[in-house]
C-alpha cells in the first residue's frame, strides 16, 4: 500500500472547490455540509502527499464581503496552508457562478457585464498573488449560447481576445508573472461554449497580444465528452509547448458531466496519458478536477483524493515496466522503421532532396502487406494493466 503514495515532487493538486464539493446535483440538494477552506486544507494534509490547492475568488473569499472578513479569511487560510505545508500554484476567477454572468463574462453582449468581469478577474488575480499563484486558470464556463439568435460568435472572440490581452497586460503592470492556462469545454453550463476544444484554445492563443504567456488547461472529462482522444489533445499541447496545467480526472462518453475520480472511468486511457506525461517530462501541476461520489461522506472524499492519487503513482509505475518491457518494446520497433537516408530526406525541403525522393523507388505493395502487430501489442498493454505480466 505504502508503495505508491506520493511524494511532493509529483506536484498532485486539489480545488477548494473539489474536495469541498457538498454533492448538490440538479436533483437533489447537499449531501456533505460544507466546510471552511481552512478545514479543507486540513482535509488535504490528513490526505498525506498532496502538494498544493487551487481556487477560485469567492471559494475563498466570498463575493459580497467586506474588506475586514477578506483580510480575516486570507490570515486564517494562509495559517493553514502553512500548517500543513501546502501551496497554492494556480488560481483562478469565478464568472460562471453569479446571475449577473448567466449570458457570459468577457462574451457578454452587455459592456457592463463585459466590465464588472475584467473588474472581478484583476480582484481575483491580485487574490492568487497573495499566496504565490504562477499559473492563472481561465475556464469560460458561461461563455457561449444556448442559442445564436443573440450574439455574433464571431463578436464573442474578439471580445475574449481583448479581455486576455487587458489581462496580459495587468499581470505584467503588477509584476504577478503569472502564466495564463485556457481551458475548454464543449458544453455545461451553456448549451454550446465557445472555443469548445484545446485545439480551439492553442489556434486562438495564437490570435493574442502576448502568445508566449497563455497556454492550456486541458481536462480529461471536455474532450472525452465531445468524444475526443484527450491524450491526442494532450500531444498537440506539448508540442507546442503550451501544457501549462493539466486538470485530471474521468468521464465516460455520452454522459452528464461526470468528474470522476481520475481513472475510474477508462484506464487504458488514463494510462496512455500518464505515459505521454512522463515520457515528455511534464512537470507541471498535476491537478485533479474531480470530486467524490455523492453517496460518500468525508472519509469517502478522504479516500477519492487518495484513490486519484494512487491511479496516477500506479500508471507511472506501469509506464516505466511498459518502456523497459522487451517484449513490447520489441514490437513497437516493427511499428517504428526508422530508415536514416529516407529521414534525412524528408526532415527539410532541398531541390537536391525533392530530386532525390522522385527518383526513389518504393515498393508499394511490400509496404502495405506488411503485418503490424497491434493486436499482440495492444493485448500485452492490457495484461500489463491488469497486472499478469
Ligand atoms: C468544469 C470546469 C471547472 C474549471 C474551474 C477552474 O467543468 O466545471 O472543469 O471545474 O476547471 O472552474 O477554472
Ligand atoms: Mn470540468
Ligand atoms: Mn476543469
Amino acid at each position: 500500500m505504502a508503495k505508491y503514495l506520493p511524494g511532493k515532487t509529483e506536484k498532485f493538486t486539489f480545488g477548494l472547490w473539489t474536495v469541498g464539493n457538498i454533492g448538490r446535483d440538479p436533483f437533489g440538494g447537499p449531501v456533505r455540509e460544507q466546510l471552511t477552506p481552512p478545514q479543507i486544507v486540513d482535509l488535504l494534509g490528513s490526505v498525506g502527499g498532496v502538494y498544493g490547492v487551487n481556487f477560485h475568488d469567492n471559494d475563498l473569499v466570498p463575493i459580497d464581503v467586506s474588506p475586514a472578513k477578506r483580510a480575516q479569511i486570507i490570515k486564517d487560510f494562509k495559517k493553514a496552508l502553512a500548517d500543513n505545508n501546502l501551496q497554492v500554484p494556480m488560481a483562478t476567477t469565478n464568472l460562471f457562478g453569479d446571475p449577473a454572468f448567466k449570458d457570459g463574462a468577457f462574451t457578454s453582449g452587455d459592456s457592463r457585464v463585459r466590465a464588472y468581469a475584467l473588474q472581478k478577474t484583476m480582484a481575483a488575480m491580485d487574490l492568487g498573488a497573495e499566496f504565490g499563484a504562477s499559473t492563472y486558470v481561465f475556464w469560460g464556463g458561461r461563455e457561449g449560447a444556448e442559442s445564436d439568435a443573440g450574439k455574433d460568435p464571431a463578436e464573442g472572440f474578439k471580445r475574449f481576445r481583448e479581455a486576455l490581452n487587458f489581462l496580459c497586460e495587468y499581470s505584467m503592470s503588477q509584476n504577478y508573472n503569472y502564466r495564463f492556462a485556457l481551458e475548454s469545454k464543449p458544453n455545461e453550463p451553456r448549451g454550446h461554449i465557445y472555443l469548445a476544444t484545446t485545439g480551439n484554445m492553442l489556434a486562438f492563443i495564437e490570435t493574442l497580444d502576448y502568445p508566449e504567456m497563455v497556454g492550456v488547461n486541458p481536462e480529461v472529462a471536455h474532450e472525452t465528452m465531445a468524444g475526443l482522444n484527450f491524450t491526442h489533445h494532450v500531444a498537440q499541447a506539448l508540442d507546442a509547448g503550451k501544457l501549462f496545467h493539466i486538470d485530471l480526472n474521468d468521464q465516460e462518453p455520452g454522459r452528464y458531466d461526470q468528474d470522476f475520480r481520475f481513472g475510474a472511468a477508462n484506464i487504458k486511457q488514463a494510462f496512455f496519458l500518464v505515459k505521454l506525461l512522463t515520457d515528455h517530462n511534464y512537470t507541471g501541476s498535476l491537478h485533479f478536477d474531480a470530486h467524490a461520489y455523492r453517496t460518500e461522506d468525508y472519509d469517502g472524499v478522504r479516500e477519492f483524493a487518495r484513490g486519484c492519487m494512487r491511479t496516477y503513482m500506479i500508471l507511472k509505475e506501469k509506464a516505466q515496466q511498459f518502456n523497459a518491457n522487451k517484449e513490447i518494446q520489441a514490437l513497437r520497433a516493427q511499428i517504428n522503421v526508422t530508415d536514416a537516408k529516407l529521414d534525412a530526406l524528408v526532415s527539410g525541403f532541398s531541390p537536391v532532396a525533392a530530386a532525390e525522393l522522385k527518383k526513389t523507388k518504393f515498393n508499394r505493395q511490400a509496404l502495405g502487406a506488411r503485418g503490424l502487430p497491434y493486436e499482440r501489442l495492444d493485448q500485452l498493454t492490457m495484461e500489463l494493466l491488469l497486472g499478469v505480466k
